[in-house]
């Protein structure tokens, strides 16, 4: 019984393909499995026939009758899982159902995911604005410089934006593209920088075993603090004299599709506010203890900046981000502001950071750690609009700065969220540990996510079965899911080839930019022609209305198929960690 896949859409052009709800072949993590690491294989349908697997030499390694069929609510799917765990042996391996070969090799290996783990770390290097990426590491997507920010303006400083005087200016270059547009933004890169540097904190030895290819500014620098630097030292140009942070650099409106070097219209440096004020300091905290070890000088410049944008926030508790009307960017403003949440992961980077410097006696130490006590944790799951999670992380790890019933309180946080995503995971059809808010725009991001918390619960208590919800949420990302692609350019058998994302787009190389995980399917909509008069959008993709299929591999669908540092973060971090794990 042979399996056909539709063909993924191709071409650039936005040709309206409406998608089987469901492939009716193997669904699996297409790049492969570590030999002790659980392994499933999701099939749509109710076939009465069982699952069989050879090895390359045609011999039965092993044999399953067939499951229970579940119902997928997100899919609308009939499903059966195979547990296909048993197989240990490094090898490759081919599935067979009613005696017919069903595609999707299933590797296993050790290190299968050490080349994700570099090109997705290596894609920041791809979003650097403000420099020239050279054939020598940036290869077939070497591209000229763009946005030397050099003269950007203070929005409201100058007669377009309605100001009096001449633009006042600031130079404010470096630091990476936040997705498929040019624009830099303080509040995504907060989570972002938070993600990375806590992969070097959980796994450093891992992450200094790997080598991607990237300029060497400093050169006793680890790979990933280089990466890393070239996004703080932009962030450190936002911030005023007086310590409030901007929320961001960009254009008025979004531009077109073209390279960074075409991009020419004016950039402005737009309103300082609270979050942004509060996501800097939290980050700059973490990255002076970060750093401190190997650059003193630099890790004390981020702390004092760290504090100062904190003074800023307690002096500015309400002063909200609120998008102006000739301002038509990313917002970055969730709408259930109130400050909270970000004040307290601020507070507990800012007093950990004290502790680290040795000046945990400090006024100001005892200020943050008094203002994280007044400001108990949420069960809140992580994203931009939400760093509460950020928080419990900082101090549930750190039992030296916090005192016990902080860091209880911190890990209960972690595990309650921890055991409530491991709970769906084993028990629905797919094995994906994702609640219903999972599928906002940028799903992808939020499974990364929740992989973030099942590792954070396996570190805290040593449980493995955290690492079988870890890996769940990988396999997801990575092609058991029911459009079967890997959600990653460049990695998979099938993964998307027309990202919304300016450079690739109108790079004229074909490939898109690699190791970028797409936002992936939700209902939201909002890139969809709806009125039939916004021609730059995609037709109704979501016709079958059901969130995980809401999917569509082409460049009109910012919101589905657009990329963007917070959601290739939390990849870096789950695929590094599963290495580490499973590697010991
Ligand atoms: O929080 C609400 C939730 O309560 C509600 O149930 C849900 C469904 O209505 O919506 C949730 O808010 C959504 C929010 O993301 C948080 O998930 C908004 O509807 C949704 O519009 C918002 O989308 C954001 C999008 O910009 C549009 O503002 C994405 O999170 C954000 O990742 C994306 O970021 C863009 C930048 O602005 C510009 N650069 C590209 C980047 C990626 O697309
Ligand atoms: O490219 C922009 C993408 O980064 C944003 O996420 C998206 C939603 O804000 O908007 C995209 O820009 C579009 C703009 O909103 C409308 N004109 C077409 C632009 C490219 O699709």
């Amino acid at each position: 019984m042979n399996f056909s896949k539709s063909a993924f859409l191709a071409g650039a052009a936005s040709v309206a393909v409406s998608f089987s709800s469901a492939f009716a072949g193997p669904l699996v993590n297409q790049l492969g499995f570590a030999p002790d690491a659980e392994k499933m294989v999701v099939y749509p349908g109710s076939d009465a026939n069982g699952l069989e697997v050879r090895d390359l030499n045609g011999k039965t390694v092993l044999k399953l009758d067939a499951p229970m069929v579940y119902d997928w609510d997100y899919s609308g799917e009939e499903v059966q899982s195979f547990d296909i765990s048993a197989l240990k042996v490094p090898g490759t391996y081919r599935l067979f159902r009613g005696g017919e070969y069903v595609g999707t090799p299933i590797v296993v290996g050790k290190n299968v995911y050490d080349d994700l783990v570099k090109a997705a770390l290596k894609w920041f290097y791809y979003q650097r604005s403000s420099m020239a990426l050279d054939p020598q590491y940036a290869g077939k997507w070497a591209r000229a410089a763009g946005h030397k920010d050099d003269k950007v303006i203070i929005y409201g400083s100058d007669k377009v934006t309605g100001g009096k005087g001449a633009g006042k200016t600031i130079k404010s270059d470096r630091g990476w593209y936040d997705a498929g547009d040019y624009g830099k933004y303080i509040v995504n890169s907060g989570i972002t920088v938070f993600t990375l540097l806590e992969a070097y904190e959980n796994f450093p030895k891992y992450l200094d075993s790997l080598s991607w290819n990237i300029p060497r500014e400093f050169a006793k620098y680890p790979e990933i603090l280089e990466e890393v630097r070239y996004n703080l030292d932009w962030m450190l140009t936002m911030q005023d004299k007086d310590g409030g942070v901007y929320h961001k650099v960009t254009t008025l409106k979004f531009g077109g599709s073209v390279m960074p070097e075409k991009d020419d219209a004016p950039r402005y440096a737009i309103i300082k506010n609270v979050t942004a004020s509060l996501d800097f300091a939290a980050v700059m905290a973490q990255a002076s203890v970060v750093y401190r070890n190997i650059d003193k000088a630099y890790a004390d410049k981020m702390l004092k900046a760290a504090e100062k944008a904190y003074g800023w926030a307690k002096k500015n508790p309400k002063a909200f981000y609120k998008q102006p009307a000739d301002v038509q960017t990313g917002s970055y403003a969730p709408g259930d502001e109130n400050g909270k949440d970000e004040f307290r992961w601020a507070a507990a980077e800012l007093y950990r950071a004290k502790v680290v410097a040795g000046s945990k006696n400090d006024k100001a130490a005892a200020t943050y750690l008094a203002d994280l006590k007044a400001n108990p944790f949420t069960p809140d799951g992580a994203w931009w609009g939400n760093v509460n999670m950020l928080a419990a992380f900082r101090v549930a790890q750190d039992s030296a700065s916090f005192d016990k019933d902080l860091v209880a309180a911190a890990k209960k946080v972690v595990l309650d969220e921890a055991n409530n995503l491991r709970a769906v995971g084993d028990t629905s059809g797919y094995h994906l540990p994702a609640f219903p808010w999972s599928w906002n725009w940028g799903s992808n991001s939020a499974m990364a996510n929740n992989g973030m918390v099942l590792v954070h619960a396996y570190l805290l208590t040593g449980d493995r079965s955290y690492v079988d919800g870890a890996q769940q949420c990988l396999d997801y990302l990575l092609g058991k899911n029911p459009m079967d692609i890997s959600y990653v350019t460049g990695f998979g058998y099938r993964s998307p080839r027309n990202p919304h994302h300016r450079p690739s787009e109108s790079d004229m190389v074909d490939d898109p930019v690699p190791g970028m995980l797409v936002g992936g399917p939700h209902l939201g909509k909002q890139d969809i022609n709806l009125d039939g008069k916004e021609h730059w959008k995609c037709p109704d993709y979501a016709a079958a209305d059901k969130p995980a299929l809401a999917y569509l591999d082409n460049r009109c669908s910012y919101a589905t198929n657009e990329v963007a540092i917070n959601w290739n973060a939390p990849l870096v971090y789950l695929a590094a960690a599963l290495e580490v794990i499973y590697g010991k």
